[in-house]
């Protein structure tokens, strides 16, 4: 049967529903001005994303990579959380869900490494500082595939892990997010010039999930999966695994599933609601 796009039908199911996820992608912060991988100024295309987002990529050009997140870090600093951020933000917080959801819990899990749902759920708490709503307890986001501005250390003896929005990270970068958004060659950095681990001195590297390296908090997603009778999938081709299997899971174990995205993507023909359209306005709509 196709998915519905009825809007008051869907908002019944949220009130309805009682273990909610959400599964997040780039189109979540396209508003915000942050590029999306496979979209019209797509990185992937642009900078070849794909090679670059690997461990065999940093080994091979540690310095391009650097350029790269290095741009995505700048990038992001600049940002501000849009709307559907906001939505998403909002419905975290108990006191707002439980009038819209009475007795649901809800999780965010986020594919982006942008850090921008963590900005606008300490906005929206700030703003909400009432009981059972202080952000490090009750906003439940998993940022599944790491931060932009984690900075880890490439020794397998120290492995120490910092958050760290310096901008320029190091003196040597600085300007080249002006060279990789024309598409320019890029400068070969020497090592020693690129972020180096503030305890042991070795060479860091941006603290997200390549491909082939493990996910984040699997074992508590794998947990909220199997218990969520609701899966909003949000702004995202839903091509990268597992967050992509997540939704049929959910349908799977007698779950229902709503997809928000621009356009159609991967599997959402199964879904049970698809809102085609911008998600900073129709997740306003749907969890407003
Ligand atoms: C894993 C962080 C094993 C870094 C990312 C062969 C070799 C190795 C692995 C594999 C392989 N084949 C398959 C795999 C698994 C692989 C995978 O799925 N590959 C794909 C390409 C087939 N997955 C992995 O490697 C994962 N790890 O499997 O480890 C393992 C597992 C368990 C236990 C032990 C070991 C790790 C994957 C994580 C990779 N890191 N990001 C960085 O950012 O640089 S992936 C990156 O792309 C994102 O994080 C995101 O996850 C992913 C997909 O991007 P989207 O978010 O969907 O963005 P996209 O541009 O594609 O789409 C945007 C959407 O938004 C579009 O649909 C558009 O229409 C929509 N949109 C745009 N604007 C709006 C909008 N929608 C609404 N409103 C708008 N305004
Ligand atoms: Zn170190």
């Amino acid at each position: 049967m196709a998915p519905s796009n009825n809007m008051d039908a869907f908002r019944e199911l949220l009130a309805s529903s009682r273990h909610i996820v959400a599964v997040a992608g780039a189109g979540l912060s396209a508003a915000s001005g942050i590029p999306t991988f496979r979209g019209a100024g797509g990185m992937w295309r642009k900078y070849n994303a794909i090679s670059l987002a690997t461990p065999e990529g940093f080994k091979a050009n540690p310095s391009l990579s650097w350029q790269f997140y290095h741009y995505r870090r700048e990038t992001a600093l600049r940002a501000q959380p849009n709307n559907a951020h906001r939505a998403l933000s909002a419905f975290s917080l108990p006191t707002i869900r439980q009038q819209i959801s009475p007795g649901s819990t809800f999780t965010l899990i986020t594919q982006n490494v942008d850090g921008l749902s963590q900005r606008s759920n300490d906005q929206i708490a700030a703003m909400f500082p009432e009981e059972g709503n202080t952000a490090d307890e009750k906003l439940q986001l998993i940022e599944m595939h790491g931060k932009l501005f984690d900075v880890s250390c490439t020794a397998k003896d120290c492995r120490h892990v910092e958050y760290n929005t310096k901008s320029p990270i190091t003196e040597a970068l600085g300007g080249t997010e002006l060279l990789v958004e024309h598409g320019t060659l890029d400068p070969d950095i020497p090592l020693e010039d690129l972020p180096r681990c503030s305890k042991c001195g070795s060479l860091a590297r941006p603290g997200v999930v390549w491909f082939g390296e493990r996910p984040f908090h699997l074992d508590d997603i794998d947990k909220l999966v199997e218990k969520a009778d609701l899966c909003v999938v949000v702004g995202t081709s839903s091509t990268v695994y597992p967050a992509a299997g997540y939704a049929m899971e959910v349908q799977e174990n007698g779950g229902k599933v709503a997809v928000f995205n621009l356009d159609r993507s991967e599997g959402d023909e199964e879904a049970d609601y698809l809102f085609l359209g911008p998600c900073e306005e129709t997740l306003v709509q749907a969890f407003g």
